[in-house]
């Protein structure tokens, strides 16, 4: 099995509507300018929900070969849950992909691993690819070392989830975001490879093999190669860097 590696930009709480389609456009005629073959790589975009359907319309009119995904989802499809978004929604405007259980909801939001399992069956109910984040936090490391509760996140997340489901998980150490301070790259692979023998536990060897597993956390054009060279690390989840036309650019340019 051949996987296409995915470039996942997650805009967290930035870019409003308007600097949102700017930015998009401005990525695209970039990767043009620099002669970037598409289907070498995928390019994901995830902006904040207002921002969804003026990148939506763009994507389409322009014919611009980026994925769309949302940073989150509810766990309903519909009905007295203020303020949230249903998966059905987010279908209709073409959105791909939806991060579930990032850190920063785990840990402002209080979502449980029996949130986000609920999210993901949401998310694959409604034909939306769920890019599924785990890592673990410094005391964790410095507890139970790096891959023990990353597992235990990823399995809880698996449950009740189909062989053939689509699905792409993200390693994301927590210690590592928005810290500067990145895993290495032998960190990264040794936890990957671990996610996906969790993978193919809960959902078997064909899902291990076609999954996509990324690395997240201080991911930049300084590093990205340093990554796409593991085996088990199948692209990025990029958060800073991806708010930067020129640094993001470099970084989906990087090929494995
Ligand atoms: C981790 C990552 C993107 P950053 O949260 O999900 O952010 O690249 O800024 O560390």
């Amino acid at each position: 099995t051949t996987r296409i590696p995915l470039i996942a930009g997650n805009w967290k709480m930035n870019l409003d509507h308007l600097q949102a389609v700017a930015f998009v456009q401005k990525l695209h005629w970039t990767l043009k300018d620099a002669k970037h073959e598409e289907g070498s790589v995928e390019v994901a975009v995830f902006p904040p929900f207002t921002d969804i359907r003026s990148v939506q319309t763009l994507i389409d009119a322009d014919k611009i070969p980026f994925a769309l995904g949302a940073q989150d989802l509810s766990a309903h499809d519909s009905g007295a849950y203020t303020g949230e978004v249903s998966g059905a929604f987010l279908s209709k405007l073409d959105v791909g992909y939806v991060i579930i259980g990032h850190s920063e909801r785990r840990e402002y939001h209080a979502e449980t691993d029996e949130v986000v399992a609920s999210k993901v069956s949401a998310a694959l109910k409604h034909g939306i690819v769920p890019v599924i984040c785990v890592g673990e936090t410094a005391e964790d490391l410095e507890k139970h070392g790096a891959s023990a509760v990353p597992a235990g996140q990823l399995e809880a997340a698996l449950d009740g989830v189909s062989a053939d489901a689509d699905i792409v998980v993200a390693y994301e150490p927590v210690w590592a975001i928005g810290s500067g301070q990145a895993a290495t790259p032998q960190q990264a692979q040794d936890v990957c490879a671990v996610l996906r023998e969790v993978v193919a536990k809960a959902l078997g060897a064909d899902a291990a093999a076609r999954t996509r597993i990324l690395y997240g956390g201080s991911v930049k054009a300084a590093n990205i190669a340093g990554f796409m060279r593991e085996p088990d690390v199948d692209g990025a989840l990029v958060g800073g860097a991806s708010l930067v036309v020129d640094d993001f650019a470099a970084i989906i340019r990087f090929q494995k």
